[in-house]
């Protein structure tokens, strides 16, 4: 089958990344960038792109009538610390562009549909070490409810619309191709940057804070196994638990002084951003999405270490 495939919010850390691989997989003009800004990219080499807020529903479903996709990817949304900043518009942006979008999938009849939930859905009640697929979840912030609510809307269609939503837990996401999107764990991104720049940084988390992470090649080949996998093994309509590692500022710290020897952390005043990291989980059990879909990360921490600074040195 032709496969068409819109991306909602192509322009953010994930969406970067995601459509460039979709584009290799099934051509440049089969993948469809959406989001409210122009993107940063060579556009001469790029492949269609419209501009879509996922809130106007007619432009929306515009959109929908235009390209019919088989496959929509929704990545638009607020993270974790920007969401605290503007907790109304979080919610908004987050619960009701996931509700106009399930309703065009269902409508125009899409195959499939991806949106990502996260690991902000686990909250201070939920067990902090390889934290189970199903356990308490109490989310403290207006990320993490929004993304528990739409994992139920997303398991409801599911299950009383046969519609084939698949769903990633994420936990943060490591890169260098795209500037991070505001959350709680962009830390990790920042401390490679200053590094390079400067030799040190200044953590906004403590030292001992840990936290799940992955490097965004695997978080990108993940989502595509997830999206390419039958749907018959596919047991969570959720969202997955999924990892790739854990560790604190500190310990990721002494891994980038393996390659640049001088590199100081230090640490900022308290900031916000501490409580909302106290309250996720530290470690992940993703063992469901080993056993459904075979899921398995390449890179660990020095693999992806290595990898982060080879690149931003470029
Ligand atoms: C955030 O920190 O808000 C995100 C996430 C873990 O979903 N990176």
């Amino acid at each position: 089958m032709l496969e068409k495939i819109v991306v909602i919010g192509s322009n953010g850390q994930i969406g970067t990344e995601l459509v460039t691989e979709l584009r290799k997989n099934y051509g440049d003009g089969n993948v469809i960038a959406c989001d409210i800004r122009r993107p940063d990219y060579d556009i001469k080499n790029a492949g269609p792109f419209e501009f879509v807020n996922v809130l106007e529903k007619d432009i929306l479903n515009q959109l929908f009538r235009k390209h019919k996709p088989t496959q929509v990817y929704l990545l638009a949304a607020l993270l974790s610390a920007t969401g605290e900043q503007n907790p109304k518009l979080a919610w908004d942006l987050n619960m009701n562009g996931l509700l106009n979008v399930l309703d065009l999938a269902l409508e125009y009849k899409t195959a499939r549909l991806y949106w990502p939930s996260s690991i902000a859905v686990f909250g201070p009640n939920s067990p902090k070490d390889n934290t189970p697929q199903y356990c308490i979840m109490d989310p403290n912030t207006v990320y993490g409810i929004s993304k528990l609510a739409g994992e139920r809307w997303c398991e409801y269609y599911f299950q009383r619309y046969g519609l084939d939503i698949r769903s990633i837990r994420y936990p943060g996401l490591i890169s260098w191709k795209a500037a991070p999107g505001g959350g709680t764990t962009d830390y990790a991104i920042h401390i490679f940057h200053e590094a390079l720049k400067k030799g040190s940084y200044q953590s906004f988390l403590s030292a001992e804070t840990e936290l799940p992470m992955m490097y965004m090649d695997d978080a990108i080949r993940g989502t595509i196994e997830l999206m390419d996998a039958p749907a018959e093994n596919i047991s969570i309509r959720s969202s997955y638990n999924l990892t790739g590692m854990s560790f604190t500022p500190e310990v990721l710290a002494e891994e980038i002084k393996k390659h640049i020897p001088a590199f100081k952390l230090g640490y900022t005043e308290y900031d916000q951003r501490q409580a909302i990291a106290a309250s996720w989980p530290r470690s992940i059990d993703d063992s469901r999405a080993q056993s459904d879909w075979n899921w398995k990360p390449e890179f660990d921490l020095s693999k992806m270490t290595a990898d982060m600074l080879n690149n931003l040195k470029k």
